[in-house]
């Protein structure tokens, strides 16, 4: 078996590093694609080489991991039409505009992209849970294009300040299921971290609904900070890219949320391209 063979057996971080258009990244992608045609699945989205990429690249290369992936992928999007039939973001604006979501422009110290969700910001009365999940899924499959993020992955902070029980009760069975599997196994991004800040009590019987979708791996990235998050978020996330409202010196969440607002506006055709197509 020669060294490639393996790491497309094993999965190897190294592979992650080569550019795009070299002969081992080459080969990878002309396995898996071979995969998928002798699969007797519908491949909606198509088997190009950038797509195909996306999941050799989310698994370190591993082709049963890889091919695994884009299955799931395919699945959870079939599963869900509710979230994932249309992801025009127009009819989400006025959630944008509240500051609900932002993704930082400077990737921290690992690479990562740094995203912002500000669940006060949700009105539970204007906008279901499958709406505010969109938001979430627009915004991955726009990163998911960007190979810096394929190799590095996300990390999110999510603050829970003015959670309520009007969006506890939002988290249905579910939808819990839903979170969990989009955060393990089913679409092409690694989750690096997730960082939970001013979570109230009853936040824990909602974390409580999820947890169990969840595998160590992924458990072991959730981070509780609590009211006094200052400190320890500050271990994970340099301040000179965090914004002033969590103590740091980057640009304002205003100006953040209103730049990855104009992004998504802007990738309405990209966005459109890839719905419905189930
Ligand atoms: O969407 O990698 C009050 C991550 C997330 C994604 C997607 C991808 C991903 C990490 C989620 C995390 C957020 C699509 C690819 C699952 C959308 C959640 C939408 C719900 C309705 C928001 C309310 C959520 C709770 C808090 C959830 C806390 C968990 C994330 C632990």
């Amino acid at each position: 078996m020669s060294e490639d063979q393996a790491d497309f057996l094993q999965g190897n971080p190294e592979l992650n590093k080569l550019p795009d258009h070299c002969p081992v990244v080459a080969q990878a992608i002309a396995i898996i694609r071979q995969r998928a045609e002798a699969d007797s699945s519908h491949w909606p989205l198509g088997l190009s080489d950038d797509f195909l990429l996306r999941f050799l690249r989310a698994r370190d290369f591993c082709m049963d991991q890889s091919y695994k992936l884009l299955k799931n992928y395919h699945r959870w999007r079939k599963e869900c039409p509710e979230i994932t039939a249309d992801l025009k973001p127009s009819p989400l604006l006025n959630l944008y505009n509240t500051g609900y979501h932002a993704v930082l422009s400077s990737r921290d110290a690992y690479g990562s992209k740094v995203l912002i969700y500000r669940i006060d910001k949700w009105d539970t009365k204007e906008f279901t849970a499958y709406e505010v999940f969109r938001v979430s899924l627009i915004t991955s499959e726009l990163l998911a294009k960007d190979a810096e993020t394929q190799r590095n992955g996300i990390k999110a902070i999510f603050d829970l300040e003015g959670f309520r029980l009007a969006h506890a009760f939002q988290v249905t069975p579910t939808l819990a299921r839903r979170i969990a599997a989009v955060m393990t196994d089913s679409f092409p991004l690694k989750v690096r971290g997730i960082h939970l800040i001013n979570e109230p009590l009853f936040f824990h019987p909602v974390y409580a609904l999820i947890r169990p979708f969840l595998p160590d791996k992924i458990k072991e990235r959730i981070h509780m900070h609590g009211s006094y998050y200052v400190p320890t978020l500050h271990q994970h996330f340099s301040e000179d890219i965090l914004p002033p409202e969590y103590g740091g010196t980057g640009p304002p969440m205003m100006e953040v949320c209103k730049e990855w607002t104009d992004y998504i506006m802007n990738s309405e055709d990209y966005l459109l391209s890839i719905s419905e197509n189930v």
